[in-house]
């Protein structure tokens, strides 16, 4: 015959004896609270805009992290056998055709069929080293919306820069800092990060190159929680570049000058009166993040904005 004993009347010798213990009764209802308070990883979709990859997109599907959950590849009607390619590297892969021409217009597409929690948006010409990821991902986690690749902050860099666009870069990221009253150290850059529920407070519309400075003057102006990453950049693996210096520099030019006027302000928010600014406009408060603290920034490279 066995015993039924109470484990907690068992010395270790019994226990190892292989007496029969039965649980400490714990009320089922207070279990299932617990599982249900335990945090669930947010989920992560990596959107990819391609235009004539071919020679590239396989080297960044295969060096994407474990921490992405979904890969929206999409695709600006390549001619070449980018798709193919996209789909013989990760055959989980989501492929879908943008809406429109354009790089905006492929990530504006992108953003609509991702599903995670969380988006981060990477070039598909291997400038970008999908390893930092986790960088984006981790201040997502700490409480920012925004997270935007910088190449000019400590321990980013670049390769692929010419002169004339990095004058035109600086230029234009002087005008936006005093415009908005920021001081970020990146404006035209393609790596980024967000959160999906902000979408609908940054009214994206633009179609071209001019998408990556709308996304971040609109989340100024929104009032978005925004920190900068360092990020390095090297030259497209292979292939020509999309991109016209004057066409999308002026482009550019003209989304600084018009977000300012955007009113993005979220109708559901409470007036905050005793939250010292962080990021943002001069003169709007927003909350800060609950686990934004200069230590954690400091030790994942990343800076908060304000
Ligand atoms: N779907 C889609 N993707 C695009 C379009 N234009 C550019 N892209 C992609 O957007 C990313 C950035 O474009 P690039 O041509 O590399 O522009 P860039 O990085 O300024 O130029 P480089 O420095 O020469 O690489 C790449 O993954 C392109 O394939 C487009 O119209 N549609
Ligand atoms: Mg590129």
């Amino acid at each position: 015959m066995t015993a039924l004993i109470s484990p907690s009347t068992l010395t270790d010798a019994e226990s190892r004896l292989g007496a029969v213990t039965f649980p400490e009764q714990r009320p089922k209802r207070k279990k299932k609270a617990r599982l249900a308070e335990a945090p669930r990883p947010a989920t992560v979709t990596l959107v990819v805009p391609a235009l004539n990859e071919e020679r590239n997109i396989g080297w960044v599907l295969e060096r994407v992290p474990s921490c992405v959950t979904e890969i929206v590849l999409v695709d600006g009607f390549s001619s070449d056998r980018t798709v193919a390619v996209a789909r013989q590297t990760r055959p989980d892969i989501v492929v879908t055709t943008q809406r429109g021409r354009g790089k905006g217009a492929a990530l504006r597409t992108g953003f609509e069929t991702a599903t995670g929690d969380y988006i981060v948006a990477i070039d598909a010409d291997g400038s970008m080293e999908p390893a930092e990821i986790s960088r984006y991902v981790a201040m997502l986690d700490e409480g920012f919306d925004l997270v935007k690749g910088s190449r000019f902050m400590d321990g980013g860099g670049t390769t692929d820069i010419s002169r004339l666009r990095a004058a035109g870069n600086f230029s234009l990221l002087g005008l936006a800092n005093r415009f908005y009253g920021c001081q970020f150290t990146e404006l035209c850059y393609g790596y980024m990060a967000l959160r999906r529920d902000v979408l609908p407070r940054l009214q994206l519309t633009a179609d071209g190159f001019e998408i990556e400075t709308q996304i971040v003057a609109n989340a100024v102006v929104a009032g978005l929680r925004i920190a900068e990453v360092a990020s390095f950049e090297a030259p497209r693996r292979s292939g020509e570049s999309n991109l016209r210096t004057f066409r999308d520099g002026s482009r550019v030019l003209r989304e600084i000058l018009r977000a300012r006027k955007r009113d993005l302000s979220d109708p559901l928010a409470q007036p905050l009166t005793s939250v010292p600014r962080r990021f943002g406009r001069r003169g709007s408060p927003v909350p800060e993040p609950a686990a934004a603290t200069a230590g954690s920034d400091q030790g994942l490279g990343g800076q908060s904005l304000g």
